[in-house]
């Protein structure tokens, strides 16, 4: 059962990334399976070449840090293969309509009041599912926001295959039991986001202790006055029992019925996140310092993917006729 997921440099890494997928990642990976950073798609907004570098790194060290192992599964950076992802995002191009495209919610969520809206933004879902169908993976673990991308994925794979013949495997989306989709802490309408304006309801996995404290003392709750899990009408203080469960193993209703009030709430949910992330952030900050080992990890994971996509993407030359 290959998996394949990615995250993109396109902001500083947070909790939602983290228990949406990266912990996901780090918990449950066999041989072969493939996570990497996709550096393309930060492309797809205004971007700063140097900025995009650093954090690219700084990414890829998280994967590793997080206890995703560079021995079993491959990890890499997109560009590594920027020639495979390309090619096999134009065959995708040309598969899908312009219609289904212009559904995308995220798309239309991010191109909303921008000006010079880049056609990489438009066109992102379909790198996104040659990522996926070019390393013929099964399994996709994502965050929740990802689900349509993914159906997009699905409706490609199967469509080519119908036209051209069964080249690609048609993947399916896998999301976490709790903290799909990890709320803003100041906003718990909206998902937790590497690039909302207001960083004060964003964890990011590299704050340091007391930032993540401050942080989740001030996340917004409600004026029931009730540890409730009830994510429909107490959105912030479920969002809390949700990222509590997260980090403890345990399950956001059982907890609430521990739990007096939201003080003890919020002070137990810093608690939990603060020795989540220690480890992680004390692992990016060793990995950083070793340039030498790290350019080493990264091309051994490109290495491997790129022998493992080869036959697959020869595949889809010869029966679309470019070979
Ligand atoms: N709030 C979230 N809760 C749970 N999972 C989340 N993910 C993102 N936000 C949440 C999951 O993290 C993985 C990597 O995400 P991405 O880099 O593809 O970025 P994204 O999904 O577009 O969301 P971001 O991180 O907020 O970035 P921006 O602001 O650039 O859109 C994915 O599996 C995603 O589901």
């Amino acid at each position: 059962m290959t998996q394949f997921s990615g995250i993109q440099p396109t902001g500083l890494t947070h909790l939602g990334n983290y228990l949406g997928a990266i912990r996901q990642w780090a918990a449950r990976h066999h041989r072969d399976d493939l996570f990497c950073v996709v550096d393309l798609h930060a492309m797809t907004i205004r971007h700063n070449p140097n900025v995009l570098r650093a954090r690219a790194r700084e990414q890829l060290a998280m994967l590793i840090a997080a206890g995703v192992n560079p021995d079993i599964a491959c990890v890499f950076t997109q560009s590594d293969l920027i020639q495979e992802h390309a090619a096999l995002t134009w065959v995708l191009e040309c598969v899908v309509s312009y219609g289904e495209l212009a559904r995308m919610t995220q798309f239309k969520d991010k191109a909303k009041g921008q000006d010079g809206v880049r056609a990489g933004l438009f066109t992102y879902p379909v790198l996104m599912a040659a990522d996926i169908l070019l390393h013929g993976a099964e399994e996709v673990p994502v965050g929740e926001d990802q689900r349509q991308h993914l159906e997009l994925a699905r409706t490609l794979a199967k469509r080519f295959n119908a036209t051209y013949g069964e080249v690609l495997t048609v993947p399916r989306a896998v999301t976490p039991r709790v903290a799909a989709r990890v709320a803003d802490l100041a906003a718990p309408e909206r998902k937790m986001s590497k690039s909302s304006g207001d960083q004060s309801g964003t964890v990011l996995v590299l704050d340091p202790p007391e930032l993540i404290r401050r942080k989740i003392m001030r996340a917004v709750t409600d004026q029931v006055g009730e540890v409730r899990y009830a994510p429909e009408s107490q959105p912030g203080v479920s969002n809390l029992l949700d990222i509590l469960a997260a980090c403890t193993n345990g399950e956001p209703r059982a907890l609430a019925e521990q739990i007096s009030g939201y003080a003890e709430l919020k002070e137990r949910t810093a608690e939990a996140v603060i020795e989540e992330l220690r480890p992680v952030r004390e692992g990016v900050r060793e990995l950083l310092a070793d340039p030498a080992e790290l350019d080493q990890l990264r091309a051994h994971g490109a290495e491997r993917a790129r022998a493992g996509c080869a036959h697959r993407l020869e595949a889809v030359l010869k029966v679309t006729g470019l070979r």
